[in-house]
């Protein structure tokens, strides 16, 4: 049973992603590895703090609204951006962080 199971869990689960990749975006300096980056519906954003201290990720933009809580050094928190549009993402704790995140279709590819 298991056998036929788990191959129809994984069609299911490209079909809905495509070709679905990860990002890492890591915090440093009080500042995002990058200012801007554009990604495909379905991927996913891995924010990983590398400062000594907590950041608080978050977002207030309608197509994605989060709030990742704050989070020490060397842990990360995971976004899947599955809306298109334009996300801002920025930190609670540090007002100048900034980043971008253009979420296109995946028939934009
Ligand atoms: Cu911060």
């Amino acid at each position: 049973m298991r056998r036929i199971t788990l191959p129809i869990l994984l069609l299911s689960c490209a079909s809905y992603t495509g070709l679905a990749e990860e990002y890492v975006i890591s915090q440093k300096n009080k500042s995002f590895s990058e200012d801007k980056i554009t990604i495909n519906v379905g991927d996913t954003v891995h924010f990983l703090n590398e400062d000594p201290f907590f950041h608080n990720i978050f977002s207030l933009s309608d197509e994605q609204f989060f709030d990742l809580g704050s989070y020490p050094k060397d842990e990360t928190r995971s976004v899947v951006f599955d809306t298109p549009g334009t996300i801002e993402v920025e930190c609670a704790i540090h007002s100048k962080m900034f980043l971008l995140i253009e979420v296109k279709k995946n028939e934009d590819k």
